[in-house]
């Protein structure tokens, strides 16, 4: 499915919009709650979350890559391949997603005052078949593409979890209960 490409404006309107959404959406809940998934094979809100930092700091690092080296040669990275190399699935949600707002602060003052000629500094990707062009604005626009999804996903997994607290008294998940 390929919609229309996200314009400059709409991809920053999105990646600013990512750490307000998931903080409304995950408000007042615990941390238990955070790590309930809806099935077991599912993500809960906690594994959402570890996925989108590791999406963010590879393709963030992209971005910067792109920016700092004139035309660079990039060898992709599996964000799936990344987190194995990090302690987000392990952390606990508000510190990880502090964290995560924090990332997004530091990309966003690279981001803004770029002009169109910067948007469309190029890299080659390698490592996934033929070399790809990849410019700053369309690992942007993944970026942002990708997290539209997945903040739909955090609001369909924690909203059973919240029925639940809120509908069967007891079962808000106190350990010591
Ligand atoms: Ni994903």
């Amino acid at each position: 499915m390929t919609g229309r490409a996200l314009t400059i404006e709409q991809v920053l309107t999105l990646l600013a919009g990512t750490p307000p959404r998931i903080a409304a959406l995950t408000d007042g809940l615990t941390p238990v709650q955070l790590r309930a998934a809806p099935e077991p094979d599912e993500w809960s809100a906690n594994g959402v979350l570890a996925h989108l930092r590791s999406c963010a700091d590879v393709w963030g690092d992209c971005i910067r890559t792109i920016l700092d080296e004139d035309r660079p040669t990039i060898r992709a990275v599996d964000p799936r391949t990344w987190i194995r190399h990090t302690d987000y699935p392990d952390l606990e949600f508000r510190p990880s997603f502090h964290a995560f707002a924090t990332q997004r602060t530091e990309l966003l003052t690279i981001l803004e005052p770029l002009t169109p000629d910067d948007w469309a500094r190029a890299a080659s990707l390698t490592g996934a078949g033929a070399p790809l062009e990849r410019t700053v604005l369309s690992f942007a626009q993944r970026l942002a593409r990708h997290e539209r999804t997945h903040v739909r996903q955090i609001d369909r997994t924690v909203n059973p979890v919240r029925e639940a607290a809120t509908v069967i008294p007891g079962t808000s998940a106190s350990p010591a209960g």
